[in-house]
């Protein structure tokens, strides 16, 4: 059966199309550099927030209207997949991204749970085969559910462990069955509410054993997906062990596990952190570090997670320039972990959702192509530290002096030759950027 029968399929009609449904900016076969949109942009819809989410919040039941609603149990599971494929050609999409539990219902037990699974994975690939549409990543939800009250690898409960352990099992078998290209751990409980009642030490120990028994499992079955973890500072606890990249790669390196996982960075995680989404790219493109992107933007005015679809051109912008800069996501892409606004709620406003997502990443892509092949950033930061380059600041990088010699030298100094930043210039020509890209078309 047809789920969006008022959608035909998104094509691109350029800057001046008044069709809605139509992409403005993002053209798959255009190139940028070498590569297509398409290519670079590697783009994927998350099933969770498309076909699950029913638009509740902490203060009202959900609104979302959906063709697929009047189901239930393994049938709507079924009428979800058929509609998610409907939804991925019309869109024409590369990739999706799904947790266990978004594609089929819980069972009673573990087995009936894994059988639901295995039906619905089935289906799944039977529909993959037709489509071009491929498994970015999968992850399993090991937070929901009532028995992941304190957590699921950080669990106070050794049985909970166990039973953590063993979603994650199926869930790279999962993987390795469709293909995932990534595998994500996302620890949505994995934190602490208080240290009152907290073994902290003992938490991370095995949140970094359940990791090396995931890779090893991996192995054993030969997936070879990118293991990924999408830190988050806080919520729905109060402190997440995989805060930012910054202490995620110091618990990796802790319990030697740099070389294999990368971070799956999410936009609205990263200013929940207190930091800009592009120190997220940055921090860990310069750590080689960067595996994929949760492309999303949050509220300015609201404190939490709201996942919005990511519209903001100048984060775009950046955050492109991070990712053109790491040669690319590689096997990673940008999935819109990303809902529509719980007043958004016809099936259409999902289209139109990804469409503004997409237009505004390829926009941001164009225009940081642009900034990077005019090395604009690079000249002014070359300049900034061009004292690097000879006398005492090459002897400093080059690891050829010491605390004697430097203080010989700083002893002959009477003044000092900083120079401007340059931020509102920077700042200034990043507009002219944005704006005369686009300009003439
Ligand atoms: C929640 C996370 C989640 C992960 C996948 O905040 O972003 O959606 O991406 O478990
Ligand atoms: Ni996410
Ligand atoms: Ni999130």
């Amino acid at each position: 059966m047809t789920y969006f029968k008022n959608v035909n399929d998104i094509q691109f009609e350029g800057l001046n199309s008044s069709n809605p449904l139509s992409f403005k900016i993002y053209n798959p076969e255009e190139k940028i550099g070498e590569k297509t949109m398409e290519e670079i942009l590697r783009f994927g819809v998350a099933y969770w927030h498309t076909f699950t989410e029913d638009l509740s919040d902490p203060f009202g039941t959900g609104t979302a209207i959906r063709p697929w609603d009047k189901y239930q149990g393994m049938d709507l599971a079924k009428a979800r997949v058929e509609a998610a494929f409907e939804f991925f050609e019309k869109l024409n999409v590369p990739y999706f991204c799904f947790h266990d539990v978004d594609i089929a219902p819980e069972g009673e037990t573990l087995r009936e749970s894994n059988a639901n699974l295995d039906t619905i994975v089935a289906l799944i690939k039977e529909y993959m085969k037709d489509s071009k549409t491929k498994l970015l990543w999968n992850t399993v939800n090991n937070f929901s559910h009532p028995r992941f009250v304190h957590g699921a690898g950080s669990s106070s409960s050794a049985d909970v462990f166990a039973y953590a352990a063993a979603k994650v099992k199926k869930g790279l078998e999962i993987g390795k069955e469709l293909g995932a290209e990534n595998y994500v751990f996302w620890g949505g409980r994995e934190g602490y509410e208080t240290l009152l009642n907290t073994d902290m030490k003992l938490e991370m120990d095995n949140i970094g054993r359940l990791f090396h028994m995931a890779n090893d499992y991996a192995k054993e079955i030969g997936f070879d997906a990118q293991f990924l973890i999408e830190p988050k500072p806080k919520e729905p606890t109060t402190h997440q062990y995989d805060f930012d990249v910054a202490s995620g790669y110091a618990f990796l390196q802790h319990y030697g596990l740099e070389d294999i996982f990368k971070f799956n960075i999410e936009a609205n995680h990263a200013t929940l952190a207190g930091h800009t989404f592009e120190h997220e790219l940055h921090y860990a493109r310069i750590h080689n570090m960067l595996g994929s992107v949760d492309a999303n933007q949050g509220h300015p005015l609201l404190g939490w997670d709201t996942d919005e679809f990511p519209t903001d051109l100048y984060t775009t912008v950046l955050a492109m320039y991070e990712i053109l800069k790491n040669g690319g996501l590689g096997r990673g892409g940008l999935n819109f972990d990303a809902k529509v606004r719980r007043g958004s709620f016809a099936p259409e406003d999902l289209f139109h959702a990804h469409i503004a997502g997409m237009d505004s990443y390829a926009a941001g892509l164009k225009i940081a192509h642009r900034l990077i092949e005019d090395n604009v950033l690079e000249n002014i930061i070359a300049e900034r530290y061009q004292t690097y380059s000879e006398g005492v600041g090459k002897e400093i990088v080059e690891g050829n002096t010491d605390l004697h010699k430097l203080e010989a030298y700083a002893l002959g100094l009477t003044k000092f030759n900083n120079h401007s930043g340059k931020l509102e210039r920077i700042k200034a020509t990043i507009n002219q950027y944005i704006l005369t890209t686009f300009s003439g078309q």
